[in-house]
């Protein structure tokens, strides 16, 4: 198999922490491919005509895009170990898209910030895209979080220590944590796990 990454890319991350954490990942070739919106000279557009990473490559010409796409095929081939089955299935995905709009609209400040010109960025955008981050977060804190599995790395967990750990890659300065102790508790512990360490960001 084939993954098309970038060691920065969260979305990539939560593919690798759930090969590391259901023992695939001796099975993955990792292929260096990433762009931007305004530059897909490096993306991976015959994998993905979307031009993000991730895409998988299953076999020669079949790729599975997106992550959460991924995550599901992962987790059939390990056995069923990354989503609960019969009515958790519906709070387990509803969690994990929380958690991808979250890691979506903390992209787009990302890319405003790394490569608008700064005489045409827009402040209003960008604090409506926090906004988003805020209260999904606030959301899981209240919501979800007591209803999470602490033991083991479900899906939904998954995504959301990469959110987290996004956020202090990229957002140190907004402070996630403040006003959200289960959460900063929550991602204190998840983030030692092994495969959250191999697979931490690094400028
Ligand atoms: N919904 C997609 C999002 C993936 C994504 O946005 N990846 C970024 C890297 S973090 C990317 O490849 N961006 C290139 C682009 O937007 O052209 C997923 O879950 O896989």
């Amino acid at each position: 198999m084939r993954l098309y990454h970038s060691p920065l890319s969260p979305f990539v991350r939560k593919i690798m922490v759930a090969l590391v954490e259901t023992g695939l990942i001796d099975r993955v070739e990792l292929v260096s491919g990433s762009g931007t919106p305004v530059d897909s000279s490096q993306a991976p557009v015959e994998a993905n005509p979307i031009g993000k990473v991730p895409a998988l490559e299953i076999a020669p010409g079949k790729v599975l895009y997106d992550s959460r796409v991924i995550l599901r095929w992962i987790d059939a081939q390990a056995g069923g170990t990354l989503y609960p089955q019969g009515e958790a299935l519906w709070d387990a995905l509803v969690i994990e898209s929380t958690v991808e709009g979250a890691l979506d609209a903390a992209l787009m400040m990302s890319y405003e910030r790394r490569l608008r010109p700064e005489e045409l960025r827009f402040a209003p955008w960008v604090e409506g895209h926090w906004a988003k981050v805020a209260r999904c977060l606030d959301v899981i804190e209240a919501r979800w979080l007591p209803t999470m599995p602490t033991e083991r790395a479900d899906a939904p967990a998954i995504a959301l220590g990469c959110l987290l750990g996004y956020l202090d890659f990229r957002f140190d300065e907004r402070g996630w944590r403040d006003g959200r102790p289960a959460l900063a508790e929550w991602y204190e512990g998840f983030a030692t796990r092994p495969a959250m360490v191999q697979t931490l960001p690094k400028q």
